[in-house]
């Protein structure tokens, strides 16, 4: 089974729109949502479908996406933003690799190009980072931070990850690389977002140094 895992906050205009468009693309999917708004998103996300577990007051991004991924029913975990910002379309061709075996994890990259809705100085953040990571992980990498993306659920079990802090995908990303496991990328289309981003720049970009050299150090699995 799949499961399709969301984080919310404040999500209201864009949370009916996105769970219809999830539901048509994959009708047999789990929809899961962590909530932690203080407007009508979770009962929105009801409403359409979804098994809402509320984390209230909110813990910040990585705790609300660890209980997502930790929560998740299927045997494949495929998360999105729930922005509208991703292409639901990706959700079944992505956990089909995870479901026949060929991948443990899989990749939508946003950057194989400059996506027009995100803003040049993230997009060379982003690739800086990226460069960086794949000069010390010794393997090519060019969106640490995509929010969507495939996973075994059973590898989100033997991971190791620091949940407190933003820019969590960073080391969803490294830790199965640097643990040897069956990594692919497939390049996606990134859209313009409905709502405001909760998004810090400067506090992002330092938990994106530490992510990423700390796996160098320590590796990926627990323990
Ligand atoms: N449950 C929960 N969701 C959160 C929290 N912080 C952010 N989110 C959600 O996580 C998703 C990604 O959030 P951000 O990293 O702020 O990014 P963004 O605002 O979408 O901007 P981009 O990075 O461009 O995607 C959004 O859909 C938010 O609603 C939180 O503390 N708790
Ligand atoms: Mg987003």
């Amino acid at each position: 089974m799949i499961t399709v895992a969301m984080i919310t906050m404040n999500e209201e205009g864009a949370v009916g729109k996105v769970i219809a468009d999830i539901r048509a693309a994959v009708p047999d999917a789990e929809v899961l949502v962590v909530d932690s708004s203080k407007d009508r998103t979770p009962e929105i996300a009801e409403a359409a479908g979804a098994r809402v577990i509320r984390q209230f007051p909110p813990q910040g991004y990585g705790r609300a996406m660890d209980l997502a991924l930790r929560s998740a029913k299927g045997d494949v975990v495929v998360t999105l933003d729930c922005d509208d910002t991703y292409p639901v379309s990706m959700i079944r061709p992505m956990a089909e690799r995870v479901l026949s075996g060929a991948a443990a994890l899989v990749d939508g990259n946003r950057v194989h190009r400059k996506p027009e809705a995100m803003p040049w100085l993230n997009y060379a953040a982003n690739r800086g980072f990226a460069a960086l990571a794949s000069v010390l992980m010794m393997r090519w990498v060019e969106d640490l931070h995509s929010g969507m993306r495939a996973y075994r659920k059973s590898l989100i079990d033997e991971m190791a990850c620091d949940p407190s802090g933003p820019a969590l995908p960073v080391e969803l990303l490294l830790r199965p690389i640097s643990m040897g496991r069956r990594v692919e990328v497939v390049p996606i289309d990134y859209r313009e977002r409905v709502g405001a981003s909760t998004m810090q720049p400067l506090p992002s970009a330092w938990w994106t140094l530490k992510r990423i050299v700390r796996v160098r150090i320590h590796g990926g699995a627990k323990g």
